[in-house]
């Protein structure tokens, strides 16, 4: 049982580590709440967690329409009164997968659309950010979201290079000392403390808090202070930025275990998908319908009700521990791990099995099953006391969708930035699209919005281009959500590409993440002119179009058209089935990467 686990690090813990550190770790017990700790609903009655709903009406009513003023002004630079959009459509931003690729991909693309920075406010993409009712990442993405989230939601130079919290990518993800050699001193350090968790899953979750939660710094990073321990995901709910509605609603995606597939390193799209909200754990699948209170996660449960009234269990839900969730920094093929000194020794420094029948058991985290007992019939993991969780990419849903398509959510516009590698070059190629489409299509469709129409194909996806530029998607349908794609791609002006690092990169000097940062802070503000290599000067104007054309429709009854502005800017940006663009109109573009090779034997989604 996981909690034994927990119950026995506890106690290492207090004897290795007289005060603080690594034992805050440990859950402990309470008394339960009087308050239901699951709620169930059904397709038909879905409902979002009712303190979500309350966040999103104050964001809704208190924040946004002041932030779409200052973003917006009257309107007037596109060719709208903004005061007739008496009811802004609902924003919700998705941040892909990719590893530490995606979590400094998405970094970049945050700056570019943060009023908070001057150039991009300057520009006037900065500004869609604090317009956002919703923020979702997973995997590389869910880092990213722990970062802003974790850290009092920071400006991104000093969340990422700065000392909120510093993501210190220059300190290798697995062998922070600088060497591969495990054995190193401060490697041995590190492991020292890592291996103080219980398992393989847990210490990924570990060695994530030293990056992306607070309280590690270049000074301390090999001492023995709690690095993150005690950081809880539901505490997201007490910051005072979320408080005050400062920052979109964040939830991050998680999958189940199931059948993983090594060669397609996937599970199959049928599997429960999860998201972790401040609130709660849920799945909005069908086949679940149900959410459980995040503080009290870890709990013995059977329909809902606490096993035992007197021992509910708080502080489970370590921040790390959902990251790591999302996530799986060890996992590592067989043929990896079999010849390298890497994953295979790592994990039995971390005391952690390495079965070479169940190559799967390292990437799997072990939550115990809040939803013991519910749904039995349609359930797949009903009579499981655990629920087996695995990186929230590997179904192949890249981008964490889900849960902004979710209808009860009722959100307008997503927002994607898609930084998954599928080419040889790491670049994306809409895959992650088609297989939330066929997830949507089949499984999803009485409980989640479509996606609107898209290349059929990632072949067709790279012809016309649709990676190597922002794109539109729904201009011409009001049945979907209308889709913003900023894709990781090339510098627009043709300059080398420091932005498709490999998946498994797991080391980063800081002039390449300043370098990944300013590059895709160029691209997400330049936009494109066809047949140059130039950035778009009506670029951040479009962006605005696009982020207001659901609320210009609702106005008046459908009665505003499109401005001759915005009409202009989606005959450029709007992915059209009847005129296609081609690659060819992005001329002189660099796809190889231009970072130094990387040597790692461990696989990162
Ligand atoms: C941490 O290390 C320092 C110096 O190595 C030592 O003095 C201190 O007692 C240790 N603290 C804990 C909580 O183990
Ligand atoms: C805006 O963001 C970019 C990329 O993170 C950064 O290099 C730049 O310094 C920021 N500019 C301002 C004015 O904050
Ligand atoms: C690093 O963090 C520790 C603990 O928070 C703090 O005492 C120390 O001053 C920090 N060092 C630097 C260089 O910021
Ligand atoms: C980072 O600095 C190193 C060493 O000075 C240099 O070789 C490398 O080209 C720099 N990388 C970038 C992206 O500027
Ligand atoms: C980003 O654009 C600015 C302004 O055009 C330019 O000075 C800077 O060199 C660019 N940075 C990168 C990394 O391309
Ligand atoms: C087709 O799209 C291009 C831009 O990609 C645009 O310039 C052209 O006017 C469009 N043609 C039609 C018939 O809409
Ligand atoms: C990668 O590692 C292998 C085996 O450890 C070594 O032979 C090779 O030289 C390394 N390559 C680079 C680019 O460091
Ligand atoms: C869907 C699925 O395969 N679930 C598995 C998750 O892990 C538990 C415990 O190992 C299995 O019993 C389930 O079958």
């Amino acid at each position: 049982m996981v909690l034994s686990h927990w119950v026995t690090l506890a106690l290492i813990a207090a004897r290795s580590f007289a005060q603080g550190s690594l034992a805050n770790y440990a859950p402990s017990f309470t008394k339960c709440p009087d308050t239901a700790l699951v709620r169930e609903f059904t397709p038909a009655s879905q409902t979002i967690n009712p303190s979500e709903s309350k966040f999103i009406a104050e964001r809704e009513s208190h924040v946004i329409p002041r932030s779409w003023e200052s973003w917006l002004g009257d309107g007037s630079s596109i060719g709208y009164r903004t005061s007739e959009f008496m009811d802004f459509a609902r924003i919700g931003i998705a941040f892909s997968g990719g590893g530490l690729r995606a979590s400094q991909v998405g970094a970049g693309a945050i700056s570019a659309i943060d009023a908070r920075n001057k150039t991009a406010a300057a520009v006037g993409t900065g500004g869609l950010l604090q317009v956002a009712s919703y923020f979702s990442g997973l995997s590389g993405g869910s880092w990213l979201t722990a970062g802003v989230y974790m850290n009092n939601f920071p400006t991104v130079q000093d969340m990422v290079l700065g000392s909120q919290p510093g993501w210190l990518m220059e300190n290798d993800i697995t062998f922070p000392a600088g060497s591969s050699d495990p054995l190193a001193p401060e490697n041995v350090e590190y492991f020292s403390m890592i291996k103080q968790s219980i398992d393989a899953k847990a210490a990924a979750g570990l060695m994530l808090s030293y990056h992306f939660l607070s309280g590690t710094n270049a000074s301390n990073f090999f001492d023995n202070s709690s690095h993150g321990a005690g950081q809880l995901w539901s505490q997201i709910a007490e910051s005072s930025f979320f408080v005050n509605k400062e920052a979109p609603f964040p939830v991050v995606v998680i999958n189940s275990n199931g059948t993983f597939d090594l060669t397609t390193l996937s599970v199959s799209l049928d599997l429960p998908v999860y998201e972790a909200s401040p609130f709660e754990l849920a799945s909005f699948d069908p086949s679940i319908s149900a959410g459980a209170d995040m503080t009290f996660i870890g709990t013995s449960l059977s329909r809902g009700v606490p096993t035992d009234k007197n021992s509910c269990v708080v502080g489970f839900d370590q921040a790390s521990f959902v990251i790591g969730s999302s996530s799986n920094v060890f996992l590592a093929s067989q043929s990896q791990a079999a010849g390298t000194a890497g994953v295979a020794n790592l994990q039995e420094l971390l005391g952690a099995p390495v079965d070479t029948e169940n190559p799967d058991i390292a990437i799997v985290s072990r939550w115990p099953n809040p939803f013991f007992g519910i749904a039995p019939s349609t359930f797949v993991d009903s009579n499981n006391a655990e629920l087996n969780l695995v990186d929230g990419g590997f179904n192949g849903e890249g981008l964490p969708l889900n849960p902004l398509l979710v209808k009860a959510r009722g959100i307008e516009v997503i927002v994607a930035v898609e930084a998954s590698a599928n080419t040889a070059d790491n670049w994306p190629n809409g895959l992650s699209f088609l297989f939330s489409q066929e997830r949507l299509s089949t499984i999803l469709a009485d409980t989640h919005q479509q996606l609107p129409e898209m290349p059929i194909s990632s072949d067709d996806f790279v012809a016309q281009g649709l990676n190597l530029r922002p794109t539109f998607f729904g201009c011409d349908t009001t049945d979907t959500p209308f889709v913003i794609l900023l894709p990781n791609s090339p510098p627009l002006t043709g300059a080398a590409p420091f932005a498709n690092g490999p998946t498994g990169q797991t080391q980063y000097e800081a002039n390449e993440t300043q370098a990944i940062l300013d590059q895709t802070f160029n691209n997400t503000i330049g936009g494109f002119v066809p047949n140059t290599n130039s950035p778009d000067p009506n670029w951040p104007g479009c962006l605005k179009c696009a982020a207001v054309d659901r609320s210009r429709f609702k106005a008046y009854s459908h009665t505003i058209e499109r401005s001759a502005f915005c009409e202009k800017c989606f005959a450029q940006y709007c992915y059209n089935p009847n005129n296609l663009t081609s690659a060819a109109e992005l001329p002189n573009r660099q796809l190889a990467y231009a970072g130094p090779a990387s040597n790692s034997s461990v696989k990162l989604r």
